[in-house]
């Protein structure tokens, strides 16, 4: 992790990490008709074999369908058909519950809009044997966006700083959503109590994930503005997003003056 005083890492470095089973690569889509034969097809070469489960919010623009015709030709891909849009946040929460109940070793996270590149996964992977948690990252060495205005890339820094500053967790990327987990990893987050929607979900999950005392670490990847298809990005998701962070790092600090951080590296 690029921690700065090293701390989680140096713990980490005295873990085990078994093997990795087979890895569930889990794409969220609303409206994504342009995008998902080809973003699926493009997994499918990339990691041949890992599984692809699409969660679907009932698109009016007939992605479900074309997932189905995906998955009744190719037996590594599956449908999570949900019935209206709830959220990024609710379609991932939803998409684990259905991977670890059938026992995927490794559960991840991947957009559907080719701004993750699937040709990077199996660097997710690699690193993934020697953490609890990888994070493809913009904001690392190495990392960079391309085709994205300044004004994205300035909300989606700034958004990650101010996370970083006011939750006190180690990470450059915090809102990004190119993410692979060890299935004990998410079970030992507490989904069931996660609310968050939208960016603030990825939020959300790192800082659980440092709280607890995972491994988490960072890797470059090269993020490319959505070709086809609209963005889901909008004013709610930003305020969602800043109004979560703030309250959690409030209570954060509440719980540090009186002592009530309990959760604190309980997986170190
Ligand atoms: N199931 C489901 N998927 C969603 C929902 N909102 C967004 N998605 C998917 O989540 C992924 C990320 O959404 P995007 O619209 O690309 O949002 P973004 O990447 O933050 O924004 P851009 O950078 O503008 O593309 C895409 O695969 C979307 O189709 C939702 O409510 N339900
Ligand atoms: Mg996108």
């Amino acid at each position: 992790m690029n921690d700065g005083d090293g701390t989680l890492a140096a713990k980490a470095h005295g873990r085990q990490f078994g093997p990795l089973g087979t890895a569930l690569v889990i794409i969220p889509t609303y409206n994504e008709a342009e995008n998902i034969k080809s973003i699926v097809g493009r997994v499918r070469k990339a990691v041949p074999e890992a599984h692809v489960l699409i969660a679907d919010d009932n698109s009016p623009d007939g992605t479900g369908k074309l997932a189905d015709e995906l998955a009744a030709e190719d037996d590594h891909v599956q449908v999570l058909h949900r019935k209206g849009k709830e959220g990024l946040g609710a379609a991932y929460l939803a998409g684990f519950r259905w991977g670890l109940e059938r026992d995927y070793g490794v559960l991840i996270e991947m957009d559907a809009d080719g701004s993750h590149q699937p040709e990077e996964l199996p660097r997710l992977l690699t690193a993934l044997k020697g953490a609890d948690l990888v994070l493809g990252s913009r904001w690392v060495p190495g990392g960079r966006v391309v085709n994205w205005p300044k004004s994205r890339e300035f909300l989606s820094r700034g958004g990650s700083t101010y996370s970083r500053l006011m939750l006190d967790v180690p990470i450059r990327d915090v809102t990004g959503g190119f993410r692979a987990f060890r299935a004990e990893t998410l079970e030992g987050l507490g989904l069931g109590e996660v609310a968050s929607q939208g960016y603030c979900f990825q939020v959300d999950l790192a800082r659980r994930a440092v709280k607890a005392g995972y491994h988490v670490v960072e890797v470059p990847i090269t993020f490319v503005e959505r070709e086809l298809g609209d963005s889901k990005m909008s004013r709610d998701i930003v305020v969602e997003a800043l109004w979560r962070v703030t309250a959690w790092g409030v209570g954060d600090r509440i719980g540090k003056l009186t002592g009530k951080d309990k959760d604190k590296d309980k997986h170190a």
